[in-house]
């Protein structure tokens, strides 16, 4: 028979080419936002994936970026410090961006550690396009696979499991087969919100937006259904900011809490009561007490 193994995984790359799509597809559960906004992703979150003869612990990592703020600082360190603690790095770049990062390639180098290149978004691209990224990055540096994958067609994704299982140790499943990740329910709830806001919202206001749940508890309808009972707060940068949230006679804000409702009811399976606010909290992307909640443990 054959051994059982199991390993983490690291998922790296510039911000927006598709790290958080592929993960929650090879999860099977969303369990990390997608925009089309760049720093989607703000920490390191982990996904588990259960095979028939190997349990692989996937990381989301924010996207490589120049930052702005101590949040993006602190955002490009936890995607860098997650590399020397995994067994396989993935690196992810787009089809239709052929400049190569060679910051990131050196920490791939100094690493030494066994590393897929994946080329997403190949449904951009025609054939020709996708040989020239490929004999590109070939000559770069020595990946022990190069796959050329899409989320938006679901192709190839499963080649990136085969891969991965190849390049790990034997080992122990290291979580219970119903996990499928280290974030609490809260923080899935807050990130959902967030996502929807991201998604409605323009320009430099989503950069600024923090959500936190005040309360979440299961109650009974009048007609004795299950409801889950959801509060949060929506945080930005500035007055101005709030206004464009809340929206003329708080059309954006209705709809971002009806979107996020939508996803909610499907994700806990109940009805929800969604009770949104918006307050500003000036500047919390460069104070230190807010920015160390996106810290990982390594980072402490
Ligand atoms: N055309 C196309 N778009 C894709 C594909 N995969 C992902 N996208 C889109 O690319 C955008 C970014 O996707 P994300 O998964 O949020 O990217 P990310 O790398 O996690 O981004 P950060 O968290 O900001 O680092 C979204 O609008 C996705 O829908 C793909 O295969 N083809
Ligand atoms: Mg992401």
């Amino acid at each position: 028979m054959e051994e059982f193994k199991s390993g983490f995984v690291t998922v790296i790359g510039r911000t927006n080419v598709g790290k958080s799509s592929i993960i929650n597809y090879l999860v099977g559960e969303k369990i990390s936002a997608i925009t089309n906004k760049p720093q989607t992703t703000r920490k390191v979150i982990k996904g588990i994936i259960n095979r028939e003869n190997s349990q692989i612990i996937i990381i989301d990592t924010p996207g490589l970026h120049k930052p702005k703020s101590k949040l993006g600082n602190v955002m490009i360190e936890s995607a860098i410090s997650s590399i020397p603690d995994v067994d396989v790095i993935i690196y992810v770049v787009e089809a239709n961006d052929s400049r190569v990062d060679e910051k990131t390639l050196e920490k791939i180098k100094e690493a030494q550690k066994p590393t897929i290149l994946v080329i997403n978004k190949i449904d951009l691209i025609d054939a020709t396009k996708l040989a020239q990224i490929i004999n590109i990055y070939k000559d770069l540096y020595d990946f022990k696979a190069i796959i050329p994958v899409s989320v938006k067609q679901k192709k190839n994704l499963d080649v990136i499991l085969e891969e991965i299982e190849k390049n790990l140790k034997v080992g122990p499943a290291y979580y219970d087969i119903e996990e499928y990740t280290d974030q609490t329910l809260r923080e899935l709830v807050e990130e959902t919100i967030r996502e929807k806001a991201l998604k409605l919202l323009q320009d430099e206001v989503p950069h600024g937006i923090l959500v936190e749940t005040s309360k979440m508890k299961t109650g009974k309808t009048k007609n004795d259904e299950k409801i889950f009972n959801i509060e949060a707060t929506i945080f930005c940068l500035r007055g101005s900011h709030k206004g464009i949230i809340i929206g003329k006679q708080g059309q954006m804000l209705k709809k971002i809490g009806s979107f996020a409702r939508q996803d909610l009811e499907n994700m806990l399976d109940t009805k929800v009561n969604l009770k949104l606010w918006v307050k500003v909290k000036e500047d919390w992307i460069n104070q230190e007490s807010f920015v160390n909640k996106f810290k990982t443990k390594d980072q402490n």
